[in-house]
């Protein structure tokens, strides 16, 4: 099997290859390669001489065979064992029926073990990121010398890959994206990348016949920043067919472990799923443990215990009575407790909350009436102020900030006062149409080393809000990093502390600060945090949230956009806040217009 195990969309595990031969014919010779192998080493030589140039129909006789074979009724293997002449069929020649019963009786092909050998292992690779065939690959091995992984990551990034004929910058994001997930494979992805993962799975397991509901439990549910691996429950009076479908999900690349109600994937991203599939009566309980966390589960089992219950995946019971499963509300009513929210499920005072009656009632997408950070063309936006606030306009929002860059962010062509005044012009003509939708002046203003402005007042006082934001030396220490941004914040025109922790997940360590310190005086001075909802930053932290809440200080939940679509990042921010406690009022952009006004006034005057 040492080739076939390198095959791309070869789902030849050998897991599942145990697994799927219990479920074939008992004429079907243990070991041998099954169609979907062949198929799939016959569609890689195809791949592979197509990069190599070589001989169209060739190329077109290995594809059309991968797909006589992909479709057969029976087992090719099957079929040799019976005697049965396999050039019967179409397309198949006595050349590539001697390659099937190669495939078939060692499990490789000498052809593809060649070809291996002669192009760059990167390209193989390269071949196996989804939406990279090889003509792509081809393409970028021609135009650009690219023959890795990582090679093709620097000239995504550099911008190189979106001119080339056929890629565009969709092809572009749809690969970065790819990379991403394959670097997170490793240890944990980012909460926007498993929505990218999850949710599609979970939609493709919707259609399963004989499905009844279908949820992503595990930390994906709590929204937690950064996720291990995705869970996904389900109910189905027939939990097979849903199984079936589970490990025929096409983005497959492996199969872990399949039972009868719970299998293990990997995704072609290196991504792992577990599927749990239970009977209705037994959603809910399941819906919670496997939403976990597990220090909530273990709180809940403790309360569930003295009270002479027991609590488990399938329900609450006394003895062997069942008292409740089927929803969570009902596995929560067991233990006199109101429903917790997924996102408080941490064992962090939620349990003693519920207890008390005393759980927040936690902010929600739809509570949010604008968006305080935004960027444009005039600086590293991709979409320009028109189109910005038309589509937070769609987005139903009352306003959106528009915050470029100062001038000291040279590489993102920050604005200097010039060009600030500017752009105030614009917005104030722009706002002078009432086009249904307000814009506020602002600025992202760089909070300099030495805790200066990157602007002068001079400017600043002409903005609705301003930004501050640290975009250098990251490294300072504890005490000189803390000094610098209180300095800044001790400019009266301050209103927001931007993305404060400098985090960029799985890139860069939050800098060294004395959070508590800073928000202490965002509460002296009047004025408001940011909890940035850019998936790679989610800064303000859940536990920072939290003590800005205790505080009084509003948080500013911002998408911090560069086009138009960065909008949609609102529902992570939310996410988080709802992990930071926060409600409704505990967040400045839920105001109305008029009163976020006066409260921006007031952060400005104080
Ligand atoms: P992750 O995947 O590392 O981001 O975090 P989770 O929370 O999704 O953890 P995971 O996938 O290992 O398990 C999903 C849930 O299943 C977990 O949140 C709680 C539940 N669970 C897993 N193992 C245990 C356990 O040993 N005891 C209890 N009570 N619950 C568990
Ligand atoms: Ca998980
Ligand atoms: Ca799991």
């Amino acid at each position: 099997m040492a080739v076939l195990a390198k095959v791309r969309r070869s789902k030849a595990s050998a897991a599942q290859s145990a697994a799927a031969r219990r479920s074939v014919s008992a004429e079907f010779p243990l070991g041998a390669a099954h169609n979907a192998d062949i198929a799939a080493a016959f569609e890689e030589i195809a791949d592979l001489l197509e990069i190599e140039n070589a001989n169209a129909f060739r190329v077109r006789a290995y594809r059309n065979a991968a797909r006589v074979v992909g479709g057969l009724p029976n087992e090719a293997a099957a079929m040799l064992a019976r005697g049965e002449d396999l050039t019967e069929l179409p397309g198949i020649g006595k050349d590539l029926a001697g390659k099937i019963a190669e495939l078939v009786k060692t499990g490789g092909s000498a052809v593809l073990a060649d070809l291996h050998k002669h192009a760059p292992q990167g390209l193989v690779e390269l071949l196996r990121l989804p939406g990279l065939g090889p003509k792509k690959v081809k393409a970028l091995h021609d135009k650009l010398q690219i023959e890795t992984v990582s090679q093709l990551h620097r000239a995504l990034q550099d911008g190189r890959v979106r001119d080339l004929a056929g890629f565009g910058a969709q092809t572009e994001k749809r690969l970065l994206q790819a990379l991403e997930a394959k670097s997170a494979s490793g240890g944990r992805m980012k909460l926007a990348v498993a929505a990218q993962y999850a949710e599609p799975l979970a939609e493709y397991l919707r259609k399963s016949p004989g499905v009844g509901q279908v949820a992503v439990a595990g930390s994906y549910r709590r929204a937690r920043d950064t996720v291990g691996d995705i869970d996904i429950v389900a109910t189905a009076k027939d939990a097979a067919t849903v199984m079936e479908r589970f490990v025929s999900y096409p983005e497959t690349a492996r199969v872990l472990s399949r039972g009868p109600t719970r299998s293990t994937i990997v995704l072609r991203s290196g991504i792992q799923v577990d599927l749990r599939v239970v009977a209705p009566e037994s959603y809910g309980a399941a819906l919670v443990y496997f939403t976990g966390s597990k220090a909530h589960n273990i709180a809940i089992r403790r309360i569930a215990q003295g009270r002479g219950l027991k609590i488990n995946e399938y329900g609450v019971f006394s003895g062997k009575r069942r008292l409740s499963g089927e929803t969570e509300d009902s596995v929560y009513q067991s233990i006199r407790l109101p429903t917790i929210p997924p996102e408080l499920r941490e064992d962090r005072g939620e349990i003693e909350a519920a207890k008390a009656k005393s759980l927040p009632d936690l902010i929600e997408l739809k509570d949010l009436r604008g968006d305080l950070h935004a960027h444009t063309t005039a600086t590293d936006g991709r979409n320009s102020l028109q189109e910005m606030a038309l589509a937070a306009k769609a987005r139903g929002y009352e306003y959106v900030a528009i915050t470029e860059h100062s001038r000291h962010l040279t590489i993102a062509h920050g604005l200097d006062p010039a060009r600030l005044a500017r752009q105030i012009g614009q917005i104030d003509a722009f706002n002078r149409q009432k086009r249904g939708i307000r814009i506020l002046k602002g600025i992202e203003v760089d909070i300099l080393d030495d805790g200066q402005l990157d602007l002068p007042d001079t400017i600043l006082s002409r903005l609705d809000l301003v930004v501050a934001a640290v975009h250098s030396k990251f490294n300072l220490s504890r005490a000189q990093q803390t000094e610098r941004v209180l300095r800044g914040l001790d400019n009266p025109y301050v209103t927001i502390l931007a993305h404060p922790s400098g985090r960029l997940i799985g890139r860069r360590e939050p800098y060294d600060i004395d959070m508590p310190r800073l928000l202490k005086r965002c509460q002296e001075r009047g004025c408001f945090i940011e909890l940035n909802a850019h998936p790679d930053r989610l800064d303000l932290l859940d536990t920072h949230c939290r003590m800005a809440k205790e505080l009084g200080v509003l948080v500013s939940i911002n998408t911090d956009a560069h086009s138009t679509s960065d909008f949609d990042n609102m529902r992570f921010g939310v996410g988080q806040a709802r992990r930071g406690w926060l409600g409704r009022d505990d967040v400045l952009n839920t105001r109305p217009l008029a009163r976020l006004l006066e409260l921006l006034a007031r952060a400005r005057r104080s």
